[in-house]
């Protein structure tokens, strides 16, 4: 992700030269519109937008509540919108009567640098997916919350659990703040950040397909709303 956001530079550095900065910016995002189908796969949100407009003030209290409570400490860095110093936390929650995943997170917001870190316990061993949902309810998340699909910034490492469940993760990524929804589009305060179980498999040990023949999202097995 990091990688692909450090080969675009050059790209749009040429570009500005040549006067030609959103055109190519333009033709970045809709190529990476039509490559990011499979985000609405996870989770089942089908209705993105939706969710991400209606579910942070409507959600719960946590959404409403969590501006106060990130720590504003107050310096503009003035490299990407973001500010120095601010934290969220978040506390993790079974998904599903048969998960005993439970964690707790904090995230730290340096400019345009995101950075999360992750610990789990009772959890499932192996890689776990780990991202931001657009919508802070747990029942329902909708989509990965991307404001920048081409980084996928919404998307954050997988975390490594051990045979004893437990899993320690830090993860950095650009271009999110902690700002509400409201306050802007890469927000994340009152959204809910989501670990992946197992992927579902049919007999034969291959992937259960949709009706549409796309592979059946892992399911959940934690959830909390970052505030
Ligand atoms: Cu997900």
């Amino acid at each position: 992700m990091i990688r692909e956001w450090m080969n675009a530079r050059p790209r749009l550095a040429i570009a500005s030269a040549m006067g030609l900065s959103f055109a190519l910016t333009a033709g970045i995002y809709a190529c990476s519109s039509s490559s990011s189908g499979e985000t609405n796969t996870d989770g089942g949100g089908q209705d993105s937008a939706a969710a991400d407009s209606g579910s942070s003030g409507s959600s719960s209290g946590s959404g409403s509540g969590s501006g106060s409570s990130s720590g504003d400490t107050g310096t503009t860095t003035g490299d990407g919108g973001g500010e120095a110093g601010r934290t969220a936390t978040i506390t993790i929650a079974p998904v599903g009567d048969a998960s005993t995943t439970m964690g707790t997170g904090t995230f730290t917001e340096n400019g345009n640098q995101m950075t999360l870190v992750l610990n789990l316990t009772g959890s499932i061993p192996g890689s776990r997916g780990v991202h931001v949902h657009v919508s802070g309810d747990c029942t329902n998340p909708g989509a990965h919350f991307n404001p920048d699909a081409v980084m996928k910034n919404g998307e954050f490492d997988s975390i490594v659990v051990n045979d004893a469940g437990v899993g320690t993760m830090t993860s950095i990524r650009m271009g999110l703040s902690l700002d509400l929804p409201s306050d802007g589009g890469t927000g994340i305060v009152g959204r809910s950040l989501n670990v992946h179980g197992l992927p579902i498999l049919a007999a034969d040990g291959g992937p259960v397909l949709t009706d549409a023949g796309t592979p059946v999202p892992a399911p959940r097995i934690g959830c909390g709303v970052i505030q």
